[in-house]
């Protein structure tokens, strides 16, 4: 869009550039030892996700190797991730999670 002034200068605004911001899935790993209830458990906690939701993402990932618990900005995702991890492991679990680009 084009502005005249009073002083006869035009001014041309750029195209607008900004993109919206990436966003990350954050993905839970399976193992052969970490418990089902405890996955769920984690799920529903970090994730807000009720008991039934929570139980169908972790039966996809012991089905599927992985599954996405949500998507996030970068930042949000990335204390999800540390939460979980820091939770498992005080627990004994092996349990993994990372963070993806989507
Ligand atoms: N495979 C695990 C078991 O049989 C359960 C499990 C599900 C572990 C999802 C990790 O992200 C996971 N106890």
């Amino acid at each position: 869009m084009a502005t005249k002034h009073e002083n006869g200068t035009i001014l041309e605004r750029q195209a607008q550039k900004l993109k919206p911001p990436p966003m990350y899935q954050v993905l839970l790993l399976n193992d052969d030892y970490t418990p089902m209830e405890f996955v769920v458990a984690i799920i529903q906690e970090y994730f807000n996700k009720d008991h039934e939701t929570a139980t169908h993402i972790m039966l996809c990932v012991h089905r599927d190797g992985k599954g996405a618990c949500g998507v996030f900005p970068k930042d949000i995702a990335s204390t999800k991730v540390e939460y979980v991890l820091t939770h498992a492991r005080k627990a004994g679990h092996p349990l993994q999670c990372v963070m993806e680009e989507v």
